[in-house]
């Protein structure tokens, strides 16, 4: 992988000033992403925040070629371009240089309304990376709950009251899904760049589809002050909420990337988020005991599947 001091010296394929909140990850994200795609770059983004704050027609965000798609359908529309790109080659019509096909999209488009067109693209075999920028909900209409929504978060479709106390189910668990298809499947976090860059640069130049779910802190949906974001994605894996690991082999070889030297509560991780807020309400201590609980046993059979228990 590149050295930090020529990573300096290329040039960022999305610009500054995006219409993103401040503190928003998703840029951050695509900025580390595009800077280690290793060959000619190519989007296609489904609609949620990262397309709004981006590409509103007449403006452009992007200095690499970029396709919008339907929230549902990013995959597809990659597996059609990664078809198109082919067919070009092989007529003569472009030139026979390497492209680094990437979709993108949020939890929503990811682990609910796209869930079917990235399983057609991973079952394909298309040469394509799936990329999820991962704020765990429907941030772009108003925060409602995902498929990716932690147990017991706050949204707006997951009320703290009286009848319920936040989202009532834990999260999917999306990279298991890509890699039962056998696809190269990691996470990775902001906050860890030369993670998140390596496992990009492997995915890409892997020669099948490839699925990588990135953390994506949302201070405007999480509750948390704009400068808090790194500290927010630190925090998510130390304590193993969101723990940084990658599935290759078919779905046989499992490594843990990171292991933190003192794991911490989740406590540490809720705390400053204010969708747990109503956590640390006196009554409420169920609520941090079955995340940890949740949090351990998800941590504890990773460490089984990677050999290191
Ligand atoms: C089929 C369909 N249903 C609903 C919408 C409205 N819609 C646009 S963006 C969005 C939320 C996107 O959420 P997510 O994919 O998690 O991305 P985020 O906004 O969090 O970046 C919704 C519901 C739509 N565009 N198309
Ligand atoms: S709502 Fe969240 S994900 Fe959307 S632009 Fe704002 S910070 Fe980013």
């Amino acid at each position: 992988m590149a050295t930090l001091k020529e990573l300096s010296t290329r040039e960022a394929k999305i610009t500054g000033g995006t219409r993103t909140c401040a503190g928003c990850a998703a840029p951050i994200i695509v900025r580390q992403v595009l800077l280690a795609a290793p060959h000619c770059p190519v989007i296609v983004n489904a609609t949620g925040c990262l397309y709004i704050t981006t590409a509103i027609i007449p403006y452009s965000s992007w200095r690499i070629p970029y396709y919008h798609s339907a929230f549902e359908n990013a995959a597809a529309v990659a597996s059609g371009v990664e078809g198109a790109i082919r067919a070009l080659k092989r007529k003569g019509r472009l030139a026979d240089q390497e492209i680094s096909l990437i979709a993108v999209g949020g939890d929503g488009g990811t682990y609910d309304i796209g869930l079917q067109a990235i399983s057609g693209m991973l079952e394909r075999g298309h040469r394509c990376l799936y990329i999820c920028y991962d704020n765990g909900a429907y941030m772009n209409t108003g925060i409602q709950r995902s498929g990716s929504t932690p147990f017991g978060a706050w949204t707006t479709t997951s009320h703290v009251g009286e009848a319920q106390k936040g989202k009532q189910q834990h999260q999917k668990d999306m990279i298991r899904i890509a890699a039962a298809h056998g696809a190269y499947a990691a996470n990775a976090s902001p906050h860890r760049w030369r993670d998140l860059m390596r496992k990009v640069e492997k995915a890409l130049n892997h020669q099948g589809p490839s699925f990588i779910n990135i953390q994506s802190p949302c201070p405007r949906g999480w509750r948390y002050p704009a400068s808090e974001t790194i500290e927010i994605a630190r925090l998510a894996t130390e304590a193993c909420v969101f723990p940084l690991y990658e599935v290759e082999e078919q779905g046989e070889k499992w490594t843990v990337n990171y292991i933190p030297k003192n794991k911490l509560p989740v406590t540490e991780y809720l705390k400053p988020q204010g969708r747990f807020e109503h956590f640390f309400r006196p009554g409420n201590e169920h609520l941090i005991e079955e995340l940890q609980a949740e949090t351990d046993r998800r941590w504890n059979r990773l460490l089984k599947l990677a050999g290191k228990s």
